[in-house]
């Protein structure tokens, strides 16, 4: 039986892993070599951002074959090797299912664009607006209209990502048959667990104009996704594991989509919580982030999510972020503390903890100084917006250094040369590659890598972590987030101090059990700088 407590997931960017071929680009062998590097980590399952074909406008977002391997990734035969591989040291696999679109090179697209009324009604295909011009005055997420024309056909379809990702119509019955037979495709494989990309946009409300808005209020959560997400757990049972990705979504609605009760998703990504150094929620505008609005934001999730019986999916880095140890550590300094307290708030929260590839190294924003260094479709159009509005080639260049995702996506260090590929690597490496590597963290025992070995194995080792209720703790100083996590008779206590200095602690826990800090010699009545320990309660 699935239980969602026991799960720890590694998320993997299979184009940045671990190349095998030299030819630059990550694959399914290169993720095969380095299993038992994952197995010694201690994860339960691997999750794999899209391996399907794709003319790769948004890095394999925009899928042209749901039902295939993209040759730079391997072949049909190399994942299963990979499931099989991974099953012996008691790992699950988890695909990416990008159902919110399909890649204009789908074949359902192209018979859609060569006239075809069947497929046209596997998207949305709209007239002009009455005056002419795009049917609706929404904004793509990548930036401009999310209508792109077609003057053949004299119609406009939508796509809230990038052009190249045109939004199937969930309305259509056809179109959900076709999903399912995608599901069965992969289940059929050994595939034991399922990411639904941006899941709670699939149900669109009305094409109207937004009056306040950039449209998303219009296909946000819509009515249907629900109904969508019961067919979907319906018909593939309840034993495969699936995470919804749930872009702006409210804390009630994540918890309704997550109850078990409800029959849709065993658990959800959301973003609030990384979204507290947007500027009145502007990404591409810097801000210093606040720790109270941070520490408040995941405070109020949780409990909600408790409250309502909802799961979370616990996280700060995944391949569209960019690195936590740069945006709310310090990357200069104290590094590798800093890594293991965001570590701790990863593993021990209430929720299933979610590993990005290189944080269980400490790795960091890329940073690049130069455009040519960028691949990523966002960072690239959003660098011509920003300089379309009278930003500097400095200031612009400043802003993708801290937000764009492929600070996230640069490759796998696992040798101080690297190690990720023989050849030149589609996206440049991070030069302190040379200090920040897997081979140096697996020889010293205070490394990053040793301490989130250590935090999984407390994780598994104990009911109040794993399933444990969660409860702030107020502590007299506001700069250490706390707080207490119980099941029956066990209770433990997990500190975190987020700034540099040394800070006094309460004297009710002093008599409490240390488990685990990132410090070598914690003091009884101090936490060091950016210290975190976890106590247990004695009887
Ligand atoms: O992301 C959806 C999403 O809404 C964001 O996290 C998005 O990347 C962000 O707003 C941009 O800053 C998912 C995937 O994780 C992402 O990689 C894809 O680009 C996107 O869907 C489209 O499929
Ligand atoms: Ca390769």
């Amino acid at each position: 039986m699935l239980d969602l407590t026991k799960e720890i997931i590694y998320q993997i960017y299979p184009r940045s892993f671990q190349d095998s071929n030299g030819d630059g680009i990550g694959d399914i062998q290169g993720i095969i070599s380095r299993l038992d590097y994952l197995e010694m980590l201690g994860v339960s399952c691997l999750w794999l951002n899209p391996v399907y074909p794709s003319p790769g406008c948004d890095n394999g977002y925009d899928v042209a074959d749901y039902k295939e391997i993209d040759p730079v990734f391997g072949n049909l035969q190399d994942m299963k090797k990979l499931i099989e591989e991974a099953e012996k040291r008691g790992m699950k696999i988890m695909l990416d299912m990008v159902f919110n679109h399909t890649s204009t090179e789908h074949g359902w697209f192209k018979r859609a664009l060569s006239g075809e009324k069947k497929y046209q009604d596997y998207y949305f295909f709209k007239a002009p607006a009455p005056g002419g011009g795009p049917p609706t005055n929404w904004k793509s997420k990548f930036g401009g209209t999310c209508w792109e024309y077609v003057p053949n056909l004299g119609l406009y379809y939508l796509h809230l990502f990038d052009k190249g990702q045109a939004d199937l119509n969930w309305e259509n019955p056809q179109v959900r048959k076709e999903i399912m037979e995608v599901l069965d495709f992969w289940l059929e494989l050994g595939v034991k667990g399922f990411r639904f990309d941006v899941i709670n946009l699939i149900s669109k409300r009305a094409f109207e104009d937004d009056s306040d808005g950039d449209g998303r209020s219009y296909y946000t959560d819509g009515p249907k996704v629900e109904q969508y997400l019961k067919e979907i757990r319906a018909h593939i049972g309840e034993d495969i594991l699936t995470v919804g990705e749930l872009s702006s979504v409210s804390a009630e609605r994540c918890a309704a989509y997550t109850k078990p009760e409800n029959r849709e998703l065993s658990m959800a990504f959301h973003f609030h919580h990384l979204k507290v150094d947007y500027p009145d929620g502007e990404k591409w505008r810097l801000m210093p982030f606040d720790f109270n609005h941070l520490r408040e934001t995941l405070h109020e999730w949780d409990m909600k999510m408790q409250e309502k019986g909802g799961w979370s999916a616990l996280f700060f880095n995944c391949h569209d972020q960019p690195r936590s140890l740069s945006r709310f550590g310090n990357d200069r300094r104290y590094q590798a503390r800093w890594a293991k307290l965001l570590a701790s708030l990863t593993l021990t929260r209430r929720g299933t903890p979610y590993i990005y590839q290189g944080e269980e190294i400490g790795m960091t924003n890329a940073g690049f100084e130069c455009l040519d260094d960028y691949r990523d479709v966002e960072s690239l159009n959003s660098y011509q917006i920003l300089r379309d509005n009278g930003l500097s080639e400095e200031e612009t260049l400043q802003i993708l250094a801290a937000r764009s995702r492929d600070n996230a996506r640069t490759p796998m260090q696992w040798r101080r040369e690297g190690g990720f590929t023989e050849g030149e690597p589609w996206i440049s490496e991070n030069q302190n590659k040379r200090t920040v590597n897997v081979e140096d963290s697996l020889k010293d025992p205070e490394s990053v890598f040793h301490f989130y070995r250590e935090l999984i194995r407390l994780r598994k080792s104990s009911d109040a972590i794993q399933k444990g209720r969660i409860e702030m703790i107020r502590m007299d100083n506001d700069s250490i987030y706390a707080y207490k996590r119980s099941y029956g008779d066990e209770e433990i206590v997990c500190l975190h101090n987020f700034t540099e200095n040394k800070l006094p602690i309460r004297r009710d826990f002093k008599d409490h059990q240390v488990l685990l800090s990132s410090c070598e010699k914690p003091d009884q009545t101090c936490l060091s700088p950016c210290e975190c320990r976890i106590l247990k309660k004695t009887a």
